[in-house]
């Protein structure tokens, strides 16, 4: 069944270079881009992005970092979309959960620098893609 899920290129991959690696991946995985925009966003996208953190230690920072820069956003298409991209992103620690061979695995040291979001449900989807695509 196909499926959308929101991509993020985070303000580190962009500046590291990263962007065509990432969807170099998407696509050779059989994954294809639907919409796809380079933007720095408001403080204000940025909290309701990551609202399941807002209570966590570290929500200040995550905001402040993606804030911080120009970033990728993509609606990513096809079958089993959201799960396929959370494998080809890899774990959210990208040295101790990360494998060699995911996106993370293979270009991040630091959580905080993960280089990549990847929607983590069907319902984180559809709420993150209304807010990133709105038309
Ligand atoms: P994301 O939402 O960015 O795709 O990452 P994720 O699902 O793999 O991880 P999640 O638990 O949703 O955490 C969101 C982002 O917050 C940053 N983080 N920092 N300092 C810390 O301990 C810490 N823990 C998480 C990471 O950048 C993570 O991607
Ligand atoms: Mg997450």
């Amino acid at each position: 069944m196909s499926e959308r899920t929101l991509v993020l290129v985070k303000p580190d991959g962009v500046k590291r270079g990263l962007v065509g690696e990432v969807i170099s991946r998407i696509e050779r995985k059989g994954l294809t881009l639907a919409q796809l925009e380079l933007r720095t966003v408001e403080r204000s996208v940025a909290e309701e992005h990551y609202a399941e953190h807002k209570d966590k230690p570290f929500f200040g920072e995550l905001v402040d970092f993606i804030t911080s820069g120009p970033l990728v956003a993509i609606a990513v298409e096809g079958t089993r979309a959201i799960s396929a991209f959370r494998q080809l992103a890899g774990g959210t620690d990208p040295v101790e959960k990360a494998t060699p061979g995911t996106i993370r695995g293979d270009f991040a040291l630091e959580v905080q620098f993960n280089l990549v979001h990847g929607s983590d449900s069907a319902e984180s989807a559809e709420r993150e893609l209304k807010l990133w695509f709105p038309n």
